[in-house]
Parts: structure tokens; sequence; C-alpha cells
């Protein structure tokens, strides 16, 4: 189906004459690749088949084997540019686009820095050819600025997936790996087709039968699973359980400065190169949310991640430790325990500790994948310990695939926020790319948000969170309005008027959602476990560390040094200051940093409380607007995603109108200050 194939629709063209006007550039292929790299003929493949699909030509096509190099159309004409290019030495990923000047005997080269250059140079092509651009003229240049462009599935083998919300896993089954099926490599190509690079096929959480991935039992399976990644350059990572020495009834302990602990995972690494020797590596979360970890023995991090990384070094393998580590049964009543501060204050006296094929991947921000977070401080307050940034493209808090929330808008925030650690312009994107602190590795990985539902996602527009993903892990530089509009063209075709206004909501869609949900980054609010749908207090007196503290006079949370927790101490003075005072704290996150009376004028001019009444009133006239008009779309989009986007528009109305209510309610009843423009509150 439509939704199926995603972004890479890959539709016939309307326009024929256009066909015609191709037809001598396409209609030949000359490829040059190393026949021993299976990804060099996943290139050719997808060219081949990309140009059939757009245009119906069945190119002709000669392969020899040679560096990364492709000639679509005259090859003799092509000849002086080829030779330019095969004197540039380009990075593995990176490639080269040129193509003729004029009409007659024109030509398109892509030169690959490797196979998975040329594969990434095909794929830009198709976009080029899937959004109807110029092929005349073309002189790009590209490569990664993230060497690792990740994408972690927090798939089980029962086949749930944990915060999944498009159906049950692609990879598993009743503890069976799905290998008979076709999705694996349509979402590698798929990946792959916006660059992902590496990917950890199993839930950071690691339970029994998961625990059981890296012994005979599933390791020729997880080798099978790598080749079908790796034909897409795709490297493969697995979760991993960090008592599994112990799980898996070998030893008594899991101490990593034990011997008998250090040994077993040395042998278990090479059992794993043996059959994979392209395997990427570990991904940790330990001693979080009841997982074992180093902390059992009294370790601390840096020992627990090095003995693994020892493990792997002889291999080139990676340990990604999480940074997500904080205490979960932490006690309410105390308005000093702060889980914001979790993550510096484990990880940070740490630095220089690491080995260097250790990296710690850290969360957005503090808390956890709120609709509005500051970004977490650990963010290059480790000079020397090589860092990564985590997403979660998974909508858990942020309308789980029902409510449409282009989460693309979100991410350049944070990658464009200047920690100022090294003075102005020490940016995230700069500390994630590794060109701020020169780490070895660096990057960004994401939280999978698809499944087994046809389209993938559940929601058709949720793919573009996906798409946005890895475009922006590519080039943090796109802008959110660039990568919408892309992905709207290449899923809905350039014609008619369906793309340019998904590209409008997807725009508008992060301040929507946040407007009629939790405000000014207070966050949580919402059914405690379930996390969909409002609950104002259901994580209020729990042991999560996720409170709001709102009673008759005031609401949020001080995380000042001066009265609250010291929390904003964690970062470089600028913004210390500017987050530490009431006047200088940017409106979105007043409620984050401070607690304050519901008449505390914000920079807008408007108090707290009327702001909350305004957001919300608002936030659902954008939903009902939306609703509007996707109705009017009606002809122009097929009946299966028509119906699928305006039944969700629908849900999303209900759930913003639900938000409203009961936000608005609540404040009213706590603050008791009417709504100044006088409209309803229940
Ligand atoms: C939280 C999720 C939980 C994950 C955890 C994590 O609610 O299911 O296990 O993050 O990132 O957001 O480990």
């Amino acid at each position: 189906s439509r939704g199926y194939q995603a972004w890479l629709t890959e539709e016939r063209w309307k326009n024929t004459a256009r066909i015609e006007t191709v037809r001598p550039l396409l209609g030949v292929v000359s490829a040059s690749v190393n026949p021993e790299q299976a990804v060099g003929a996943a290139a050719i493949e997808e060219m081949v088949n990309g140009i059939t699909s757009f245009t119906g030509i069945h190119p002709d096509v000669t392969v020899t084997s040679g560096p990364a190099l492709m000639v679509i159309g005259a090859k003799e004409k092509a000849e002086s540019v080829v030779q330019e290019l095969n004197m540039y030495t380009l990075k593995e990923e990176g490639y080269v686009i040129r193509s003729s000047r004029g009409q007659s005997s024109p030509f398109v080269v892509l030169f690959g820095g490797s196979e998975k250059g040329l594969l990434y140079a095909v794929f830009h092509f198709l976009r080029l050819l899937g959004t109807e651009a110029e092929l005349e003229n073309l002189n790009i240049a590209q490569t990664p600025r993230n060497a690792l462009r990740m994408i972690n599935q927090w798939d089980n083998m029962d086949g749930s997936v944990e915060r999944g919300y498009s159906g049950g896993s692609i990879f598993y089954r009743e503890n069976r790996v799905l290998l008979e099926s076709s999705r694996i490599r349509d979402y590698a190509r798929l990946l792959a087709s916006v660059g992902i690079n590496a990917i950890a096929v199993n839930n950071v959480n690691v339970h029994h039968e998961e625990t059981r991935l890296i012994t005979d039992a599933y390791l020729p399976d997880v080798a099978k699973l790598a080749d079908l990644f790796g034909r897409y350059g795709i490297r493969l990572f697995l979760s991993v359980n960090y008592a599994a020495p112990m799980e898996l009834g070998d030893l008594s302990t899991a101490d990593p400065l034990d011997e008998g602990v250090q040994q077993w995972w040395r042998d278990k690494a090479s059992e794993i190169y043996r059959r994979i020797p392209d395997f990427g590596g570990f991904l940790v979360k330990a001693d979080s949310e009841n997982r074992p970890g180093p902390f059992t023995y009294g370790r601390d991090h840096a020992d627990g991640a090095n003995m693994l990384a020892d493990a792997l070094a002889h291999w080139g393998g990676l340990v990604l430790w999480r940074c997500f580590v904080y205490d979960c049964h932490q006690d309410w009543r105390d308005r000093q325990m702060d889980r914001a501060r979790a993550a510096y204050d484990h990880f940070r006296p740490l630095d220089g500790r690491f080995r260097d094929n250790v990296i710690l991947q850290i969360k957005n921000g503090p808390m956890d994948f709120q609709v509005r977070e500051p970004v977490s401080p650990l963010f290059g307050a480790m000079e020397h310990t090589n860092q990564m940034m985590e997403f979660q493209i998974a909508q858990e808090y942020t309308g789980q695939q029902r409510d449409v929330c282009f989460l693309v808008s979100q991410w350049k925030q944070a990658m464009d926020f200047d920690t100022c650690l090294k003075g102005p312009g020490s940016t995230v994107k700069r500390i994630a790319s590794g060109e701020l602190h020169s780490y070895r590795y660096s990057g960004v990985t994401g939280v999978s948000n698809i499944g087994d539902d046809d389209n993938w996602t559940g929601h058709p527009l949720a793919q573009a969170n996906l798409y946005g993903f890895g475009r922006l892990a590519w080039d943090p530089d796109l802008t959110a309005e660039e990568i919408a509009s892309e992905w709207s063209k290449l899923t809905f075709t350039s014609e008619g008027r369906v793309a340019a206004m998904v590209t409008e909501l997807l725009l508008e869609s992060y301040s929507v959602y946040e407007s009629y949900t939790a405000p000014l980054g207070v966050g949580w609010m919402v059914q405690p476990h379930y996390h969909y749908a409002v609950d104002v207090d259901g994580y209020e007196y729990s042991k999560w560390g996720t409170y709001h503290f709102a009673d008759c006079y005031g609401i949020g949370v001080d995380r000042t040094i001066s009265t609250g927790t010291g929390y904003t101490s964690q970062y470089a003075p600028v913004n210390r200051e500017r987050y530490e005072s009431l006047e200088k704290c940017p409106d979105e996150l007043v409620l984050f940093f401070h607690h304050v009376p519901y008449t505390h004028v914000l920079h807008s001019g408007k108090t707290v409380i009327q702001h909350i009444y305004d957001t919300h009133f608002e936030g659902v006239e954008r939903v009902e607007a939306w609703v509007h008009r996707w109705q009017e779309l009606k002809n122009e989009v097929d009946s299966e995603r028509y119906e699928q986007i305006a039944e969700r528009l629908g849900w999303q109305e209900n759930n913003a109108k639900q938000w409203r209510d009961v936000i608005n309610t609540y404040f009213y009843r706590k603050s008791g200050i009417s709504d100044a423009r006088g409209r309803r509150i229940y």
C-alpha cells in the first residue's frame, strides 16, 4: 500500500512529457563497484528500480569492478568529470553528484567515498526524482556531519515493543526472529535512504529471553539480521543485560572488576565476532529503573563501561552507555531531591575515566522526552568522554502517534542550543558531531517509532519523524521547513495542494501539541505508565521524581541555586544566570526552573494563569482548523491515507479538548482566578 512505501513511494510521474525529456538520461546506467561489497549491489538495484518506478524506463545496466561510481546517461561525455572526481579523496560515507549542463547527451555522475557513499548518493538522486527537481547543472557534495547515525529499537522478543504505537515488532514474535519477513529488509532500505548507519535491535530493558540474544540460541539469527542491515550499510548492535553472566547461569557475580566476569565478556565478544565480523557493539542501560549495573558491586559507571569496552576493543566494537540513570524510588516529600540533576551528578565526575571506545548516550533533556525540557547540561560538560545524543522518535509523551507532533522542530531547538561551554557557538550539534571537543566517536541516536502496522508508524504523518530524524542526523543544519517539505513531497507527490498543506500542518504541530498539554515546561501531567492523555496529578505523589507542585498559590519546580534544587548550577555561567533569574528565564521553560504565583507576568505580557487558559483554548481551535483543512483535500489524496489521517485528527481533537478542559478547570480551581476573556471553564 501507499503507506507501506512511506517516502520511497516512487510513484510514476504524471507529467509524461517530462518522462520523454529524461529518457536519454535515465535510459543508461553504468556502474563500477567493488564486487565484494554487498552495499554496491544495493546501490545499483535501488537506482534501477527507482528509475523504473518514477518513469517506466528500464535502463540498460553495465556493471564493472572499480571505485564506487555510477554514470547515468552519456558515459563518454562524462569522462572528464569522472577523471576529475577520481582525483578526489572523499570520506567513506561522502559523495559527489555532478551533471551535465546542456540537454544534448545529458549525464549524471554519482561518485562515492565507498559503496556506502554511493548508496547515499543514489538515494539523494532518487529524492531529486521524487521531488521532480531539475537534473541539469547539479554540483552536490555531501558528507554526514555525525559519524554515528543510529536507531534504537525497543523491541522485545515476545513481539511487543516498549513504547511502541504502531503495532507489534517487525523483528520478533513468540521468541523467534522474523527472518522470513521482507519487512526487515524494507526497513533497512528506509533507514539507509535517510543515511542511518547503525541500529540496536532489541530493547534497552533486556529481560530473560533478550539476554539470550548473545548466546548460541539466537546468534545465528542475529548474524542474519546483521547481514540484512549490512547490505544497506547499517551496523548492528545489541542491547545487553549487565547481569548476563549471572542470568545465563554461568557466574555468581557480574562485578566488573572480577577477573572471571572480564574473561566471560571477552569470550562472549569473540563468540559474537566469530559469527558477525562487523558487529557494532553493546548498548547498555545499567543501574536505571531497576536494571542491574555496577552499583550492585560498589563500582561506578566508568568501571562498568570500561570492562565491556575492554572486551570489545580487540574487535573494534563500541559500548554505548546510557546516562539515563536516576533514583526511581525517590521521596516526593523531599523538595530538594531533583531527578533532573541525576545524569550530570552521576557522570560528570567521571570525565576522563572512560575508554575511548565508550560513548555516553545522553537523552536530549534531563528528565525524559517531555514535550518541553531544557537541554541536558551534561552535553559538552565532559571534554574527555565521547558523547552522543539520544532522541525519542516514538512519541511516548508527545501524542503517541495519534496526535500529530513533528518532533524535528523540538530536536532542532536542542541541536541549536548554545551551551557556551567553550564560548559562544558551543552548540549541542557541534558537541554531538565531535567538533567542539574532537571526540573519537559521537553522533545521534533515536528510539524508533515503527512497528508492524502496514504503514509502519500507525499515523501516516508520524513517518515524517523517522524521516526527519535521519535527515537531521546527517545534516543538523537542515531546517525543519526543508525537511517537512521534502518529506511531504516525496510522500504525497509534489502536485496538488496536499504536500503544501501537510508541510504547514507538520510545522505547526509541535507548538500546537505543546499548547494544549502541560504548560510552560512543567511536564508530566499524563496518565501514569501509559503516558497518553491528561492526568494532572497522576505523577504528583509517586516516586518517579516528576512533580509540578501546583497549589493554591502557584506552580512550578524551583531548580535555582538560591532557593531550589541547585540544578541550574550544572550549566555554564551564561545559561546558569539566564535560567536562575526569573526575569531572564525564557517563558517556555519558566515552570521547569521556577515556582511562581499564577499571577506572575511572563515576557509575553500575560500572567501564567491567563497563558494557560489562552493556549489551551487556542490549541483546540488549531486542531479543529486542521480537521476542516484536511476535509478539503478529500479528493486529492488516496482514500487509504485520507481516512487514516482524518480518523486520527478526530482523535487528536478529542484529546486536545480533554486536555483543555481538565487543565483549565484544574488551574481555575487551584487559583480561583477566572479567565480574563470570560470563556467557559467547567
Ligand atoms: C522512559 C520509558 C521507559 C524506558 C525508559 C528508558 O517510559 O519505557 O524504558 O524511558 O529510556 O521514557 O530507558
